[in-house]
């Protein structure tokens, strides 16, 4: 997410960093910088003049120029000038009255759809009683698709197949919703691939035979400035109450996400970061600025880490540590849990200093969890429980029947003592709870990752890698080395 606009940034920031003063001069450089940055990454000229005219001003001021640390004071002025950009503070879904009614809108393929799913599930963990209205009736298959993921989510989906009077299903849907005592009726409507006023005079009629509460756009980041004139038109015709900006993840500019609220005055309310429906996130702007700042995002991560991991398992496993119980079963657990959290990979990229880790975890097989779960499978119940029992014979069975070679099964048994040994005796068993928990500064690699994975413990302060990472990465390039070399000769 950001990535070009991120490095970009940090490297000005490098530069400035190691300078002792600051100048006027060497001010003006860095502004330039940051200029063609932000440009870059498709951010509005507009809000790009503004911005770089206040971020100025502000680092021209005394207290920066005579501070011991001006460098730093440049990183805090744009963070800070970033957050105000994108709005200070995340604002709130208006969701009081009861049935309240939410109405997706936006260009067809957007993401309104999966996101009227995401935000269904969202809803539906803060205990509300949700329920989900098929108001695209143009193309079948859209109500079949709501209908499946509505499934997904255990949510009901009103639908009146063969009506195509938009504004009247949605009457109807709201009259449903007040007779099951429905809390939020989520609203997903049709989009077409260009605003046409047609489109625009069916939401303005079925938002007031509603009364919707929440009229969201539903945008794809990766439109840039498109997405931004889209938002726009569609404020003006509707009066938009926030936008859910999806896509994010695959959007390396950020261009949408930086001018939209500063353009429209609308806010970002939610961000799509995934497929998956539970890649909705509420928008944050400051945890958004340290994110591109490249600063990581600890906060949410706790957040979605507590949200989804379950306290009185997370004391279990401790305690089965401590005592050194912890076995594949455990094991398993956990790894289910990690992939519950978007995988290793998006929760390293979230740390500080995490991007070059996310590099680490792309040179790791991309398979790698699945593979490990399919040993883990193969396994017998009773050779889970007790590892120690897998002598050669049953690591060949194993390795068979998960369908990988006998080395591999056995590296899996090595790193898995290794790993409880580690637990025993470091007196740091933390499991993911422990970790998260734990409060202040960058959390520890969780104890309990899977062999390779285990240690977010190997970053150091300075987001950078400590030397216990790099022994790891060492050794990871030469198992795979020699991995590759087997398989070289397998097919010899
Ligand atoms: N990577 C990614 N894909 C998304 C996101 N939101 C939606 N999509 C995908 O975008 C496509 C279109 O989504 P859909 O909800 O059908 O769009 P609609 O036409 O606006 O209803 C689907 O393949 C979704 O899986 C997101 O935040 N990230
Ligand atoms: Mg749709």
């Amino acid at each position: 997410m950001f990535d070009a606009l991120g490095d970009k940034l940090q490297n000005v920031f490098k530069r400035l960093r190691g300078q002792a003063t600051l100048s006027e001069s060497n001010i003006a450089d860095a502004m330039r910088e940051i200029r063609l940055a932000l440009l870059a990454a498709d951010v509005n000229l507009k809000v790009v003049r503004e911005f770089i005219e206040k971020v100025r001003d502000d680092c021209l001021g005394q207290e920066v120029l005579r501070s011991v640390t001006p460098g730093q004071q440049v990183v805090k002025i744009v963070n800070d000038r970033l957050v105000e950009l994108m709005g200070d503070a995340a604002v709130a879904l208006n969701i009081t009255s009861k049935p309240s009614v939410v109405m997706l809108v936006g260009l067809h393929g957007g993401g309104k759809t999966t996101s009227a799913a995401k935000l269904a599930l969202r809803l539906k963990k803060e205990r509300k009683k949700v329920m989900l209205a098929a108001a695209d009736v143009y193309r079948p298959a859209a109500i079949d698709q709501l209908e499946i993921l509505g499934r997904e989510v255990d949510v009901p989906v009103y639908v009146e197949r063969g009506n195509q009077n938009v504004p009247q299903i949605a009457a109807n849907a709201l009259e449903e919703a007040k007779y099951e005592h429905t809390d939020v009726l989520i609203i997903d409507t049709a989009g077409r691939l260009q605003i046409d006023e047609g489109m625009v005079q069916e939401l303005v009629l079925t938002s007031q035979a509603v009364r919707a509460d929440e009229i969201l756009l539903v945008a794809d980041a990766a439109l840039g400035q498109e997405a931004v004139s889209v938002a726009d038109h569609f404020h003006q015709a509707l009066g938009l109450t926030g936008v859910i900006l999806t896509k994010l993840d695959g959007d390396a500019r950020g261009g949408a996400a930086l001018s939209i609220r500063n353009v429209t005055g609308c806010p970002i309310k939610f961000i799509g970061i995934g497929e998956k429906l539970t890649d909705l996130e509420v928008f944050y702007p400051d945890r958004m600025a340290s994110r591109i700042l490249g600063m990581g995002d600890v906060v949410s991560l706790v957040e979605k880490a507590s949200a989804e991991i379950d306290e009185d398992e997370a004391r279990r496993l401790q305690k089965k540590m401590q005592k050194n119980q912890f076995d594949f079963n455990d094991f398993l657990a956990q790894l289910k849990q990690i992939t519950n959290l978007g995988g290793a990979e998006s929760i390293m990229k979230m740390l500080p200093g995490g991007r070059d880790l996310g590099k680490l975890s792309e040179q790791l097989d991309p398979k790698y969890f699945s593979r490990i779960e399919a040993m883990i499978l193969s396994m017998t119940p009773r050779e889970r429980a007790t590892p120690d029992l897998i002598d050669f014979s049953r690591r060949k069975r194993i390795a068979r029947g998960s369908g990988n070679a006998v080395e591999q099964v056995s590296g899996l048994i090595n790193q898995f003592n290794q790993m409880r040994k580690m637990m025993r005796k470091s007196g740091m068993m933390r499991n993911l709870m422990g970790a998260f928990g734990g409060g202040g500064g960058a959390p520890d690699l969780p104890m309990s990752m899977p062999p390779g994975m285990s240690g977010l413990g190997g970053i150091d302060d300075e987001g950078g890698v400590s030397a216990r990472e790099r022994q790891k990465r060492r050794r990871l390039a030469k198992l795979k080395k020699q991995q590759k070399k087997k398989q070289r000769r397998k097919k010899k």
